[in-house]
């Protein structure tokens, strides 16, 4: 107990000690920013997400909308481009190295800056003779990328094993400076640790051992990317970031995920940047966005991020979105709003966050229940459910008609699933209103179309929409149904 304590003493001795030492520079920084009124962070996108990396059309493509939207920063770091990390030590193929070469040249006449990032730790070696080649092999593979016309980078040690934050941190501070006496960059290096979200930097307020050295070691103008308190969190508070800062003796860039869906690649996030306090985009240095696989409906989300940053404090993330998807689907708008409004919260185990889907239908369907339950009739609430159904389906069937070859091919499995639920949810109700007249088999025959439809999706593959909303509505209905059938005269919930 007694050698506990003495521990926890020196612990806490350590990270004071560190924390004024830090926090001298983290105060020149922040008068920066003070003196500099309505300062914006540094803004783009991270293409930072686990899946099939972006083509060169689809980079092009969201080059130009970032330029269009006020954003200047494109970070190159998809985790499956093997050459990024799996087989980061290896150089680029000839072809792959041009094609850089013409993003890049991209990237300069749309007015935004192509970051290259590495993440090396899944096998990089810090010390000895290993530790010195893997150096020099990082900084030829930094220099190749140079020729081809990229001038800023990054290191990236996220999910990874590695936990030595010392030997991360003076790595990184070598390579920053070699890079800069090298005129191979006039930037310093954007970094992300391995620990990079509160959750996982603290215990009970006190940095943990990785967290703590890196922090110390690390030169003062590199940029440290973090997450906020989670890795997919609702939001990012003023005191989440004054936490970080802290912990990190440093302003600190943020990395966004939303809308990145790589851990539930069934679901689309189709709804707006939400949850950041305004002063987030006072103090970051750099705002990144890490987007989804499909990169034409990531604009939805990513049109809005373009406009908090452009004005954090009156920010209303539900007109963002409607402008968003006005001005991105033209004559389409209309549906598009009704599709992507079950397509916009992110809910899993560990990851929560996003605009809830559909909450005025769910509303509705709530009142719906409740009557069918009691045993009062709910003709009126059926109504306008049939009604919004009606609309639901011919949605589907415009957007399946008219949009765009490139958005329809990312979106064609949940726009079924859309289709079928509004199709689902009107037989649903057709079944209830047969019971009530007492037309059983009729009944029986409209649950046997609902019985299949797919409302607990097994895999994360499996396409899912508006979980809380429509899912849960056919379930209902189904479950309804089963109970009647075994004689239980009221559902229980
Ligand atoms: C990865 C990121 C991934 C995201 C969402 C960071 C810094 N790294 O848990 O590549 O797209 O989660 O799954 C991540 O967020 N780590």
């Amino acid at each position: 107990m007694r050698i506990f304590l003495t521990l926890l003493l020196a612990a806490l001795f350590c990270s004071a000690a560190l924390f004024s030492e830090n926090a001298a520079s983290a105060s020149a920084q922040g008068e920066n920013a003070r003196t500099a009124q309505g300062r914006r962070p540094e803004s783009g996108i991270v293409e930072g997400f686990y899946g099939r990396p972006w083509t060169e059309a689809e980079r092009r493509m969201m080059l130009h909308f970032l330029g269009e939207h006020g954003m200047n920063l494109y970070v190159y770091a998809p985790k499956d481009d093997p050459y990024h990390r799996e087989k980061w030590r290896e150089p680029y193929p000839p072809q792959e190295m041009l094609a850089l070469k013409r993003l890049a040249a991209e990237a300069r006449t749309s007015g935004v800056e192509l970051v290259f990032a590495v993440s090396p730790g899944l096998d990089q070696r810090f010390s000895g003779w290993a530790g010195e080649a893997d150096e020099k092999t990082m900084l030829r593979k930094l220099e190749s990328v140079h020729e081809m016309g990229v001038e800023r980078f990054a290191i990236f040690f996220d999910d990874i094993e590695h936990k030595d934050g010392r030997a991360q941190a003076l790595f990184v501070n070598r390579l920053n400076e070699e890079l800069l006496a090298r005129h191979l960059t006039e930037k310093p290096l954007f970094v992300v640790p391995t620990e990079y979200f509160l959750q996982d930097m603290e215990t009970a307020g006190v940095a943990k051992p990785y967290t703590r050295e890196f922090a110390a070691q690390l030169d003062d103008d590199i940029v440290v990317l973090f997450t906020g308190e989670g890795v997919v969190p609702e939001g990012i508070s003023a005191e989440d970031m004054t936490e970080a800062e802290r912990l990190y003796g440093r302003p600190l860039g943020i990395w966004w995920n939303y809308p990145v869906t790589d851990y539930l690649p069934g679901k689309l996030a189709l709804g707006p940047i939400q949850g950041l306090d305004e002063t987030v985009a006072e103090r970051a240095p750099v705002f990144l966005m890490n987007p989804m696989e499909k990169p034409y409906l990531s604009r939805i989300a990513l049109a809005t991020g373009a406009e908090w940053l452009s004005s954090p404090a009156s920010y209303d993330a539900e007109r963002a979105w409607h402008t968003a998807i006005r001005e991105q689907y033209g004559g389409l708008a209309g549906a598009m709003e009704l599709f992507a409004l079950h397509s916009r919260r992110m809910e899993k185990d560990w990851a929560h966050t996003g605009a809830l889907d559909a909450p005025l239908l769910k509303e509705q369907m709530e009142a719906f229940w409740q009557k069918v339950e009691r045993g009062e009739r709910a003709d009126k609430e059926a109504e306008a459910l049939a009604k919004e159904f009606r609309r639901l389906k011919r949605a589907a069937k415009q957007l399946k008609e008219k949009l765009p070859p490139e958005t329809l091919a990312e979106c064609l499995p949940q726009l079924q699933l859309f289709a079928q639920y509004a199709e689902s949810a009107e037989t649903s109700l057709a079944m209830v209103k047969a019971r009530r007249e007492g037309s059983f088999a009729h009944e029986t025959a409209l649950y046997q179309k609902i019985k299949d439809v797919p409302t607990e999706q097994q895999k994360k593959e499996e396409p899912r929409l508006s979980e809380q909303v429509f899912a849960d509505f056919i379930a209902k209905a189904k479950s309804w149904h089963e109970m009647q059938e075994h004689g239980v005269g009221r559902r229980e919930n």
